[in-house]
């Protein structure tokens, strides 16, 4: 009898503040490394903490959108930077993938997280963010696809 190849757990993490063309692809892409993708969604409290302003929809609007994506599996909240070693090891995640804003910041876990292999950062998709749209909204700038 043929053993079955374990899954390869997938795991990133976000604010999608204001969710955009830019996030859909970093899931979609981050969906195409393993067998189940599962997503860190950055709480209310954490993002006011980290830059004093909270994002435009709620933590449980924001969870419920991506968690009704096809290339999203589970959700969670993500409550603080520094918890990421926990989050990844009580998911058993494998790789792990962020967008290249944030190169060389995560590799640090693949001493201290057993089931991580790899920690991937994928290009973000130009021209587009939630910053860039909101300040397009209020008038601010007159360019959607603007990148900030
Ligand atoms: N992203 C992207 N292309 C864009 C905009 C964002 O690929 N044009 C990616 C980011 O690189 C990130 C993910 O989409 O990997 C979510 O982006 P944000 O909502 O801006 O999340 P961020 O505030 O970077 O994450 O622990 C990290 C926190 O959760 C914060």
């Amino acid at each position: 009898m043929q053993s079955k190849e374990p899954e390869t757990i997938v795991i990133t993490f976000g604010t999608f503040s204001l969710f955009h063309i830019g996030h859909l692809k970093i899931l979609e892409r981050a969906r195409t490394y393993g067998q189940k993708l599962i997503v860190g969604v950055s709480s209310d409290e954490f993002n006011f903490i980290k830059k004093k302003a909270y994002p435009v929809f709620t933590q449980n609007e924001r969870m419920e959108i991506v968690k009704a994506l096809k290339y999203v599996d589970d959700v969670f909240l993500e409550e603080s930077m520094e918890k990421k070693a926990e989050y990844i090891n009580q998911h058993q995640a494998n790789i792990l993938i962020m967008g290249d804003d944030w190169k060389d910041k995560f590799d640090y876990l693949l001493e201290t997280c057993p089931t991580l292999q790899k920690v991937i950062y994928l290009p973000r998709t130009p021209h587009i963010s939630s910053s860039g749209i909101e300040l397009f909204i209020r008038g601010i700038i007159h360019e959607r696809d603007i990148s900030i």
